[in-house]
């Protein structure tokens, strides 16, 4: 890469915007890695939003301890925040602050708007324009443009021939008086919300055009009081850590799972916590499940709605308010207000239900609408803004072969992680659509984005590398992923969201946001860079895209819903946590049709639980009977955490379930846990017919560690001589705890089951690291393979274990035994458990219905049904 000095380019990058991204963008790339730079801003000095959005009530709805930058503990500490919710005047001082204390100005061009930027293939530069005919060429671009910095076009007919004063209130000018005015406000999102009860109590009259109404919630803003601050100082470091393992980037309380598991005392105590003054966490804290299933959202929705009947006096003003159907609660951005329904009690306030009675024209004096016309002396646009893909499509951006963004995303965006665009060499995009972006608190996600590009670009000067490119298919996948993502929620249900970009006419449709959360966004970030940028062409040689990134979308909101909250890494984790998290209840559909009859049996002195499953519409003694052996590592899960998984198998299959518990590690080591199996299997022969389940048609089924247990008693039994086994189904089953495969390589980083928990499950199981060479432990090391059951091996594509499992139903298929593998694509380890939350994990279920069906069909001993050498049942079957 050149330097400042190399005639070829003008600086080696150019930053657009001098907001909260622009500016640590300017520090990181200046001041940390030494490149040239010049970044320009449409505003007079630095702040971006918070330079132009200087609006009556303008305030951030986010803590402001928060709602700032991590990057130097210094200037956290030395920076003291007046007021719990900053308002715009006090952010603006605080990031004109950060551009004298990192001396950022001098790099910065002011009052100047980057018109077009035009990549060469040739020079592998852009160049940049602005509107004061300034040209620079430049070998990074990056777009710290912000989500909300193009207006939504003013587009009433007849606003040109209004007489009085028009504003925007994102781009507010300084010094208007609106004292004993006639002032009229169009737009009641966040914005309006905030202007209104400002602006009423200076006014000699309000009148509010009101077209959706919202669901908005106190924000209990308050002065600081220094104890407050000294703790913040004293903690800045945790609550720092804390902020990146939630959804959001905000430290605040872990939600309870479901709206609908507890009763209505409990959610009102929930709701009540939050309401006043809780901020987001009425949207983060309160339950899971509120942004996903529309019956427990309609909890919080209904909860919002009363409240707003119970501050609005006038029950018809009050209706207007309350919100409809319209959106599900949280998938348009949440408002949070001060006084905001109270102002609507005032007399010189007025509410117009313009949904109701159209805009028809804005008139010389006022307003018309299909019942009335309006006068007023000030109107005040809080109509929002061409969110997210506009201001980047505002650059003019023209990349390789000619090719415009804006013809780029014609349909929607299309960008890899939200950074990068295919066709747009070295342009990243900070908190740009398709990454979790808005949904954030930004100056987290902010700085998380400008590390990573920071790191790319130094990556590629010690390689002496001149392009980084998002490859065109990584791009399908990521917009895939999101796309999937997005339809796993309710957030397309919201029929105006900027989020969806459903406010601007002729706007495309789609997502604009990653919402799995910012941990897994975090993660994929990560390993992107982990693995040679994979999914990057870099001066152009692609490296592959890494496994995450082709996770199913609901796998992706479950493993970022794992993500998130303060137990830390499962390999870390305590092993109390494991077991709870692992032997947790997972909701399952009701099997009316299914009797579940709690028992136990003995294994080497030991009585322990087990529970059987018989379908009750089934009768006779002639069913088929399978054991399942439930997973959890050898060291957790338990036989409640494995119950909807033999309901649905007992159900689906006609079969006598049974389900065993065994002994766990370390408290009972190895190989306690593969004695308990075999005593298992042979008590489920012998009490099979009590259950009207026919002994001669039993099948043993394994998830993970329960699949390794359950090859292995196969084997055992098979050398005792019985009971023979007619089936047996191996889930995703761990083989081998030394396997070097290539998935354990690739997924060594999850999602879910890492290599690293993988290690530690194996190594708590079997103590002695000799014990790894005993076919009690890893089933590929027995002596023989012959005359072992039919046999179904089931793998999912994201699983460090995945090769080592094929690779042993290769060697059972090799020995004689009729062999199938279904490989599940999108999936990752342990997924089983959890069908009701990620639907195609159903199919792992089939796959196993389907097999045992096929095999557990009529009575006959296993050994007559010894496949040759030749049977062309091996392949791998990917679903
Ligand atoms: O914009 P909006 P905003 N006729 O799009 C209405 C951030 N923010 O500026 O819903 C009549 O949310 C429109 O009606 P409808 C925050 O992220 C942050 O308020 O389309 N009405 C809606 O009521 C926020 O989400 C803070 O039916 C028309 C309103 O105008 C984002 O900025 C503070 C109309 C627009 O609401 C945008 O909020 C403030 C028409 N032709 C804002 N066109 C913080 O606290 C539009 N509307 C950090």
């Amino acid at each position: 890469m050149s330097s400042s000095t190399d005639p070829a380019h003008d600086v080696d990058a150019v930053i657009v915007g001098g907001g909260f991204a622009g500016l640590y963008a300017t520090h990181r790339l200046r001041n940390t890695l030494g490149l040239t730079v010049q970044s320009f801003d449409a505003g007079s000095g630095p702040g971006g939003t918070w330079y132009w959005n200087r609006y009556p009530g303008a305030r951030c709805d986010i803590e402001s301890i928060y709602y700032s930058y991590a990057f130097d503990e210094d200037l956290q500490r030395e920076w003291r925040w007046s007021e719990r919710f900053a308002a715009q005047p006090e952010i603006l001082a605080y990031l004109n602050h950060v551009a004298d204390r990192y001396d950022l100005r001098r790099s910065y061009e002011f009052d100047t708007r980057v018109t077009s930027a035009v990549w060469s293939d040739v020079d592998k530069l852009w160049t940049v324009t602005t509107d004061t005919g300034r040209s620079v060429t430049t070998r990074f671009l990056i777009g710290a443009t912000g989500g909300l910095s193009v207006a939504k076009k003013d587009d009433f007919p007849g606003i040109a021939d209004f007489r009085g004063e028009v504003y925007h209130t994102s781009s507010w000018p300084e010094h208007v008086d609106l004292t004993g005015k006639r002032v009229a406000v169009i737009g009641t999102g966040s914005t309006g919300i905030q202007i209104i009860p400002e602006v009423a109590r200076v006014a000699d009259q309000l009148i509010v055009f009101q077209r959706t109404p919202n669901f908005a919630c106190p924000i209990g803003n308050r002065p600081t009081t220094d104890e407050e601050w000294e703790d913040t100082v004293a903690n800045y470091r945790a609550i720092r850590t804390q902020s990146r393992s939630t959804y959001g980037g905000l430290p605040y309380p872990a939600a309870q799972p479901s709206a609908l598991a507890v009763d209505e005392k409990t959610r009102r105590e929930v709701y009540d916590r939050y309401y006043n003054g809780g901020g987001f966490r009425m949207v983060t804290s309160t339950f899971n499940d509120i942004l996903f299933d529309l019956q427990a959202n309609d909890t919080v929705a209904d909860y919002i709605r009363e409240k707003i009947r119970e501050r609005v006096n006038d029950p018809e003003v009050a209706r207007i308010l309350t919100p409809g159907d319209d959106h599900p609660y949280g998938t348009k951005r949440a408002p949070f207000e001060t006084n905001y329904y109270e102002t609507f009690n005032r007399d010189n306030v007025k509410l117009v239900d313009v949904r109701a009675t159209p805009i028809e024209t804005i008139t010389p004096t006022g307003l018309r609408t299909s019942a009335d016309d309006h006068e007023f002396d000030v109107l005040i646009l809080a109509t929002g803004f061409d969110a997210l893909t506009g201001p980047l499509i505002a650059l003019n951006l023209v990349g390789r072969d000619g090719v415009r963004l804006a013809d780029a995303w014609a349909d929607g965006p299309r960008s890899y992680l939200g950074l990068a665009v295919h066709g747009f060499p070295n342009f990243f995009t900070i908190v740009g659509p398709q990454s979790p972006s808005v949904l954030t608190n930004f100056p987290v996600s902010i700085q998380e984005h400008v590390d990573w590009v920071s790191d790319a670009i130094t990556t590629m000067r010690e390689r002496g590398a001149s392009t980084i490119e998002a490859a065109a298919e990584s791009v399908e996948t990521w917009t895939n992923l999101v796309n999937g993502i997005a339809a796993c929620t309710l957030y397309p249900l919201a029929k105006s969201s900027w989020y969806m970009g459903a406010n601007i006419p002729g706007k495309p449709r789609t997502v604009l946001l990653f919402l799995a959360g910012l941990p897994l966004y975090n993660a994929i970030c990560a390993e992107v860079a982990a693995t040679d940028y994979g999914g990057f062409s870099i001066d152009g040689t692609t490296a592959p895209t890494p496994g995450l990134i082709e996770l199913d979308p609901a796998m992706a909101v479950l493993a970022g819903g794992l993500m998130i909250g303060d137990t830390g890494p499962l390999e870390t984790a305590p092993l109390e946590v494991l077991r709870a998290i692992m032997g947790g209840t997972m909701p399952a559909p009701d099997r009316p049709s299914v009797r579940a009859v709690d028992t136990s049996y003995s294994s080497r002195g030991s009585e322990l639980p087990a529970r059987i499953f018989v379908p009750a519409d089934k009768g006779g003694d002639s069913l088929p009977v399978v054991v399942f052996l439930h997973g959890g590592g050898w060291i957790a899960g338990n036989i409640n955490a494995a119950a909807g998984i033999c309901l649905a198998l007992a159900s689906e299959l006609g079969a006598v379930v049974i389900s065993p518990s065994y002994r766990l590690a370390p408290e009972h080591p190895f190989p306690a846990a593969i004695h308990d199996a075999i005593a298992a299997l042979s008590w489920a022969a012998e009490v099979a017919a009590e259950h009207g389940g026919d002994k001669r048609r039993l099948a043993v089924v394994g998830e993970s560690a329960g699949g390794t247990l359950a090859a292995i008693a196969a084997q055992q039994l098979r050398d005792a001589g019985g009971p023979p086994l007619a089936a047996g189904a191996l889930i995703y089953p761990p083989i081998d705890p030394q396997a070097s495969t290539a998935s354990r390589l690739r997924y060594r980083n999850g999602p879910i089951l890492s290599a690293a928990l993988l290690d530690r499950m194996w190594s708590t199981y079997l103590g002695d690291a000799r014990n790894d060479q005993s076919s009690l432990a890893d089933p590929s090391k027995a002596k023989s393979l012959e005359g072992l059951p039919p046999t179904l091996v089931v793998t999912v594509e994201l699983d460090p274990s995945r090769d080592e499992s094929e690779d042993y139903a290769r060697q059972l298929a090799h020995a004689g035994v009729a062999t199938e593998i279904v490989r599940i694509s999108g999936l990752a380890h342990g997924t089983l458990p959890m069908s009701a939350l990620v639907p195609r994990a159903s199919e792992i279920l089939e796959a196993v219905v389907a097999f045992l069906r096929a095999h557990l069909t009529a009575p006959q001993p296993a050994a007559s049904r010894l496949p040759s050498q030749s049977d062309p049942a091996y392949g791998i079957t990917t679903v």
